[in-house]
Protein backbone atom coordinates (compact mmCIF):
# COMPACT_ATOMS: atom_id res chain seq x y z
CA UNK A 1 0.00 0.00 0.00
CA UNK A 2 1.36 3.45 -0.79
CA UNK A 3 2.18 5.78 2.31
CA UNK A 4 1.20 9.17 3.24
CA UNK A 5 4.70 10.14 2.62
CA UNK A 6 4.68 8.14 -0.99
CA UNK A 7 1.65 10.32 -2.34
CA UNK A 8 2.73 13.17 -1.02
CA UNK A 9 5.68 12.30 -3.27
CA UNK A 10 3.92 11.31 -6.18
CA UNK A 11 1.12 14.32 -6.07
CA UNK A 12 3.95 17.23 -5.13
CA UNK A 13 7.26 16.32 -5.93
CA UNK A 14 9.05 17.59 -9.53
CA UNK A 15 12.37 18.51 -8.96
CA UNK A 16 12.88 19.21 -12.63
CA UNK A 17 12.66 23.02 -13.55
CA UNK A 18 8.83 24.87 -13.83
CA UNK A 19 7.97 23.61 -17.59
CA UNK A 20 7.46 26.66 -19.69
CA UNK A 21 4.50 24.39 -21.35
CA UNK A 22 1.63 25.86 -20.49
CA UNK A 23 -0.33 22.29 -20.71
CA UNK A 24 2.51 21.38 -17.98
CA UNK A 25 -0.19 20.98 -15.27
CA UNK A 26 -3.10 18.90 -17.57
CA UNK A 27 -0.04 16.46 -18.18
CA UNK A 28 1.29 16.21 -14.93
CA UNK A 29 -2.06 15.67 -13.06
CA UNK A 30 -3.20 13.44 -14.85
CA UNK A 31 -0.15 10.84 -15.19
CA UNK A 32 0.94 11.43 -10.95
CA UNK A 33 -2.84 10.32 -11.12
CA UNK A 34 -4.07 13.16 -9.52
CA UNK A 35 -7.27 13.78 -11.00
CA UNK A 36 -8.76 10.09 -10.46
CA UNK A 37 -12.22 10.46 -9.28
CA UNK A 38 -12.83 13.85 -8.89
CA UNK A 39 -10.97 16.97 -10.58
CA UNK A 40 -8.81 18.30 -7.21
CA UNK A 41 -9.55 22.04 -6.83
CA UNK A 42 -6.07 22.95 -6.58
CA UNK A 43 -2.75 20.86 -6.91
CA UNK A 44 0.95 22.50 -6.12
CA UNK A 45 4.06 20.72 -7.89
CA UNK A 46 7.06 21.56 -5.89
CA UNK A 47 10.55 22.03 -8.33
CA UNK A 48 13.16 21.31 -6.00
CA UNK A 49 15.28 18.58 -4.56
CA UNK A 50 13.54 16.04 -2.53
CA UNK A 51 16.23 16.26 0.39
CA UNK A 52 15.51 20.12 0.38
CA UNK A 53 11.51 19.80 0.78
CA UNK A 54 12.24 17.34 3.13
CA UNK A 55 14.81 19.41 5.54
CA UNK A 56 11.27 21.65 5.69
CA UNK A 57 10.07 19.19 8.31
CA UNK A 58 12.62 20.55 10.29
CA UNK A 59 12.43 24.13 9.99
CA UNK A 60 10.02 26.68 11.11
CA UNK A 61 7.29 25.09 13.39
CA UNK A 62 3.50 26.67 12.93
CA UNK A 63 0.20 25.67 13.88
CA UNK A 64 -1.51 24.12 10.32
CA UNK A 65 -5.20 25.94 9.61
CA UNK A 66 -6.89 22.45 11.50
CA UNK A 67 -5.03 23.02 14.55
CA UNK A 68 -2.41 20.39 14.46
CA UNK A 69 0.83 21.29 15.65
CA UNK A 70 3.20 19.73 12.64
CA UNK A 71 3.06 21.88 10.12
CA UNK A 72 6.44 23.55 9.23
CA UNK A 73 7.32 26.67 7.00
CA UNK A 74 10.19 26.52 4.64
CA UNK A 75 12.99 29.11 5.67
CA UNK A 76 14.02 29.71 2.06
CA UNK A 77 11.52 30.58 -1.16
CA UNK A 78 10.78 27.40 -3.33
CA UNK A 79 9.89 27.43 -6.93
CA UNK A 80 6.56 25.58 -7.42
CA UNK A 81 3.81 25.21 -9.81
CA UNK A 82 -0.08 25.72 -8.57
CA UNK A 83 -2.19 23.59 -10.77
CA UNK A 84 -5.80 25.42 -10.36
CA UNK A 85 -8.84 23.76 -12.26
CA UNK A 86 -11.09 26.05 -14.68
CA UNK A 87 -14.48 26.18 -13.90
CA UNK A 88 -15.32 24.71 -16.72
CA UNK A 89 -14.08 21.59 -16.64
CA UNK A 90 -16.07 18.88 -16.28
CA UNK A 91 -14.55 15.20 -15.09
CA UNK A 92 -13.16 13.43 -16.20
CA UNK A 93 -11.53 16.14 -18.55
CA UNK A 94 -10.05 17.89 -15.84
CA UNK A 95 -8.68 21.05 -17.15
CA UNK A 96 -6.13 23.34 -15.17
CA UNK A 97 -4.47 26.73 -14.87
CA UNK A 98 -0.60 26.27 -15.18
CA UNK A 99 0.54 29.59 -12.77
CA UNK A 100 4.45 29.46 -11.82
CA UNK A 101 5.32 30.96 -8.46
CA UNK A 102 7.84 31.57 -5.85
CA UNK A 103 6.92 31.17 -2.18
CA UNK A 104 7.65 29.89 1.12
CA UNK A 105 5.38 26.63 1.77
CA UNK A 106 4.18 25.22 4.69
CA UNK A 107 3.42 21.48 4.48
CA UNK A 108 2.63 18.75 7.52
CA UNK A 109 4.73 16.31 8.50
CA UNK A 110 4.46 12.70 10.13
CA UNK A 111 6.19 10.06 11.17
CA UNK A 112 9.53 8.40 12.42
CA UNK A 113 11.40 9.58 9.74
CA UNK A 114 9.90 12.92 10.38
CA UNK A 115 8.73 13.62 6.72
CA UNK A 116 5.97 15.51 4.47
CA UNK A 117 2.77 14.05 3.80
CA UNK A 118 0.65 17.17 3.39
CA UNK A 119 0.81 20.52 1.17
CA UNK A 120 -0.39 23.31 3.46
CA UNK A 121 -0.28 26.44 1.70
CA UNK A 122 1.91 28.54 -0.08
CA UNK A 123 2.66 32.27 1.23
P1 LIG B 1 -4.37 15.66 2.02
O1 LIG B 1 -5.35 14.56 1.88
O2 LIG B 1 -4.83 17.03 2.44
O3 LIG B 1 -3.19 15.25 3.06
P2 LIG B 1 -2.82 16.83 -0.16
O4 LIG B 1 -1.91 17.54 0.77
O5 LIG B 1 -2.20 16.17 -1.35
O6 LIG B 1 -3.62 15.68 0.60
P3 LIG B 1 -5.11 10.67 4.87
O7 LIG B 1 -4.60 9.31 5.21
O8 LIG B 1 -5.47 10.83 3.42
O9 LIG B 1 -6.14 11.20 5.81
N1 LIG B 1 -2.14 15.02 7.43
C1 LIG B 1 -2.64 16.26 7.50
N2 LIG B 1 -3.60 16.90 6.78
C2 LIG B 1 -3.88 18.19 7.14
N3 LIG B 1 -3.27 18.87 8.18
C3 LIG B 1 -2.34 18.24 8.89
N4 LIG B 1 -1.72 18.91 9.89
C4 LIG B 1 -2.00 16.91 8.58
N5 LIG B 1 -1.11 16.04 9.13
C5 LIG B 1 -1.21 14.92 8.42
C6 LIG B 1 -2.45 14.07 2.91
C7 LIG B 1 -2.41 13.32 4.24
O10 LIG B 1 -1.80 14.15 5.25
C8 LIG B 1 -2.49 13.94 6.48
C9 LIG B 1 -3.94 13.88 6.02
O11 LIG B 1 -4.74 13.30 7.03
C10 LIG B 1 -3.82 12.99 4.77
O12 LIG B 1 -3.81 11.62 5.10
O13 LIG B 1 -6.01 20.98 1.06
C11 LIG B 1 -6.65 20.07 0.18
C12 LIG B 1 -5.65 19.52 -0.79
O14 LIG B 1 -5.21 20.56 -1.65
C13 LIG B 1 -3.79 20.63 -1.69
C14 LIG B 1 -3.34 20.03 -0.40
C15 LIG B 1 -4.39 18.97 -0.13
O15 LIG B 1 -3.98 17.76 -0.76
P4 LIG B 1 -6.81 21.65 2.27
O16 LIG B 1 -7.80 22.52 1.63
O17 LIG B 1 -7.40 20.50 3.03
O18 LIG B 1 -5.73 22.39 3.02
N6 LIG B 1 -3.27 22.00 -1.83
C16 LIG B 1 -3.81 23.01 -1.11
C17 LIG B 1 -2.19 22.22 -2.67
O19 LIG B 1 -1.65 21.28 -3.31
N7 LIG B 1 -1.72 23.50 -2.82
C18 LIG B 1 -2.23 24.55 -2.11
O20 LIG B 1 -1.74 25.71 -2.27
C19 LIG B 1 -3.32 24.29 -1.23
C20 LIG B 1 -3.91 25.43 -0.43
Amino acid sequence: KESRAMMFQRQHMDPDDPSNNSNYCNQMMRRRLVTEGRCKLLNTFIHEPLVDVQAICLQGNVICKNGQPNCHKSSSRMKITDCRVKSNSKYPDCDYYTIHKERHIIVACEGNPYVPVHFHASV
